[in-house]
């Protein structure tokens, strides 16, 4: 039976981010996807200054009565974005229109490098880490998964990166305790020239790095949940789809890269076509 997604994020109109990723990447890999955008902005708010915001928590509660009422299930969640009062509200949604053995892929999105994005405040990560317990995924970057196990960050770029191999599974093994079956960690790198991920699933540890592009680019993060998500309801496995969501990114990144006006986003549709590639040979 073809499965359906229902993903939870924002809709920034503007931006190449968040829902303008998720649904055609994740439609383009051949899965029904849903939307319950969390809020409404003009642009993401990574580099844009005014944009406006509307929130939509108010509308969720009857969003999940109507969908109640029409029988409504779905095989797969994937939550991004969201405001602190809805954290609540995803998980009676996750739980009250789950179809059996539905996954809960959570990307814990909040903050890059070192920094909670603007409007999230520093009560934010032990709310999000009451999503994370009981997903079946979660996708954290270095930064967000410092905030959810209340520790320092490492730093994960060039400038700055005082960490190890041993601290890194270190922390996949914290992260999975917060009570998620398998933790993918992204923006792993143990040397200069390479960036990757690391999945653990409470046994094994499993690394992918591909060579790194010296370039930070937004949108990166949302692009790679979207992918893995897709990959994962195609039947691959969580390394798999770890894997296939970090060559969808740099294949988007490459074709951004020569473009230096494009600064806002990743030109992930130019790759959708390798996606779309990449799944059928699986
Ligand atoms: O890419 C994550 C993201 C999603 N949504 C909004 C954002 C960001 C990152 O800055 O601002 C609104």
């Amino acid at each position: 039976m073809d499965k359906r997604l229902l993903t939870i994020q924002d809709i920034s109109c503007v931006g190449q981010c968040s829902l303008t990723v998720a649904l055609p990447v994740i439609s383009a890999c051949g899965i029904e996807t849903a939307v319950l955008p969390s809020s409404v902005l003009s642009t993401h708010t990574a580099g844009f200054s005014g944009y406006t915001f509307r929130d939509l928590t108010d509308d969720m509660e009857k969003i999940l009565a109507h969908w109640k009422k029409e029988n409504i299930k779905f095989d797969a969640f994937y939550t991004g974005y969201v405001s602190k009062s809805q954290i609540p509200i995803i998980l009676k949604i996750m739980d009250e229109t789950a179809a059996p053995g539905a996954l809960r892929i959570v990307d814990p999105v909040m903050a890059d490098n070192g920094k909670l994005y603007p409007g999230f405040d520093s009560d934010f990560p032990s709310e999000m880490a009451k999503l994370c317990k009981g997903a079946d995924v979660i996708l954290p970057n270095i930064t967000e998964a410092s905030f959810l196990l209340g520790i320092p960050y490492p730093g994960d770029n060039l400038e700055k990166q005082d960490y190890d191999r041993e601290y890194i599974e270190k922390m996949l093994k914290d992260l999975y305790e917060l009570g998620a079956n398998n933790v993918v960690l992204t923006g792993v790198s143990f040397k200069k020239d390479q960036l990757g991920c690391a999945c653990y699933d409470g046994k094994n540890i499993e690394y992918y790095f591909n060579k790194r592009i010296n370039k930070s680019m937004h949108g990166t993060g949302d692009v790679y949940a979207s992918s893995f998500a897709g990959g994962l309801l195609r039947g691959l496995s969580v390394p798999k789809a770890a894997a296939l969501g970090a060559d969808f990114v740099i294949k988007s990144m490459e074709a951004t890269m020569d473009d230096e006006s494009h600064w806002y986003g990743v030109k992930f549709e130019k790759a959708l076509p390798y996606l779309i590639k990449r799944l059928e040979e699986k």
